[in-house]
């Protein structure tokens, strides 16, 4: 029994870690251990000798049992001395680069278009976008009966009970941003209005909020030859090409006297779009000269001044530039889609250092 006690002692003294700590337990106090065996041995005693061994084998399995605990408790103590100096952290280092979020294709487009503009002497007017049906209908030359108020699919607002007032509804375009900024500012005027739009509508090519760039410039001396230039300018800066040809189709809206829409140039070669060249041709915008009643209706004398208006659909254009696909995608939030088409924050377009790299 000393023998065995001095062994195992030993060993467990010297276990390197718990795995040969529980493999000395085993051999030595386990089922079918050292002492176990030696217990067994107990029934061929005398009852005399068993009084003296079986005691004495007790104490042996208490006092290897309690070297065992002691042991486990002094290697877990080291085993955390050693996390604690290896493990560490320095909160004095700079905190990891944080994912950067990257700007949406839509906020891409209305970045370039607006520093297009700006340099064409353009500045930016934003208004509400739940609007009443005056500036979004009657000032621009749609009054009630008007078909056009059935065909834009207008979200109409609730009026509490009993409130008798025709309804608000969410703008169906940017364009009464355009009659407050007449009425703020008066003429001469140059602005363009970006912003989202609503419209009940959904399906492959279209949802019920989208984003529209529309712009007004009123002077006493504007032509179709202004709207032309101001047009072709920023086609070709828009689409980084140097040369464009547009074609003006006549049209009709309600807000502009004669109205146009315009196509531009193109190819479509392996189901990728080539622009400026071609035997295609591709519309992209609706523009016109501002009907006189929508010049007064701004507050201004469409006796003197008279100008030009334009509309573009800025997700079709970003579309168009950056080759995406799906539409209704723009608006999925999917994490690994905004990663993909996304552009990085800090590179602001500009005409001088590049619109989009
Ligand atoms: C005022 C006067 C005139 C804005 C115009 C269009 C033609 C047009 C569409 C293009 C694509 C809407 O997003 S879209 O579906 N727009 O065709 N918009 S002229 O005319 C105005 C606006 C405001 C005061």
């Amino acid at each position: 029994m000393d023998d065995l006690k001095s062994k195992y002692l030993s060993q467990i003294a010297d276990a390197a870690d718990e795995n040969a700590l529980e493999t000395i337990r085993v051999a030595a106090v386990g089922k079918k251990g050292e002492v176990a065996l030696k217990m067994r041995e107990l029934g061929k005693m005398t009852p005399e000798e068993r009084q003296v061994a079986g005691p004495a084998l007790n104490a042996l399995k208490n006092e290897i049992n309690s070297a065992l605990v002691a042991k486990k408790a002094g290697l877990a103590d080291a085993a955390l001395d050693e996390r604690l100096r290896t493990e560490w952290l320095d909160v004095t280092l700079p905190t990891r680069a944080s994912r950067t979020g990257t700007l949406h294709p839509v906020s891409q487009a209305s970045e370039e278009l607006t520093a297009i503009f700006a340099e064409m002497g353009f500045s930016v007017a934003e208004g509400p976008r739940i609007d009443t049906d005056w500036y979004n209908f009657d000032a621009l030359n749609i009054p009630g009966h008007h078909p056009a108020r059935a065909e834009m699919d207008t979200f109409y607002m609730h009026r509490a009970e009993g409130d008798d007032r025709p309804p608000h509804v969410l703008r169906t375009h940017t364009s009464p941003v355009q009659i407050r900024s007449m009425e703020k500012m008066g003429a001469p005027l140059r602005i363009i209005c970006p912003g989202g739009v609503y419209r009940a509508d959904y399906d492959q090519t279209h949802t019920p909020m989208f984003h529209q760039v529309e712009g007004l410039a009123l002077d006493t001396d504007i032509s179709m030859a202004n709207l032309k230039w101001t047009l072709e300018e920023f086609v070709k800066s828009f689409f980084e090409v140097d040369d464009v040809e547009l074609r003006f189709r006549a049209s009709h809206f309600p807000f502009t006297e004669p109205s146009a829409e315009v196509d531009i140039r193109c190819s479509w070669k392996d189901g990728t779009l080539k622009i400026g060249e071609g035997d295609d041709w591709m519309e992209i915008l609706g523009s016109g000269m501002v009907h006189p009643k929508v010049i007064a209706a701004g507050g201004i004398d469409p006796d003197v001044y008279q100008g030009f208006a334009f509309g573009i659909g800025i997700d079709r254009l970003a579309m168009l530039k950056y080759g995406i696909p799906d539409l209704r995608a723009f608006f999925d939030s999917d994490l690994r889609w905004l990663r993909h088409y996304g552009f990085q924050c800090l590179d602001m377009p500009s005409l001088h250092g590049g619109l989009s790299r």
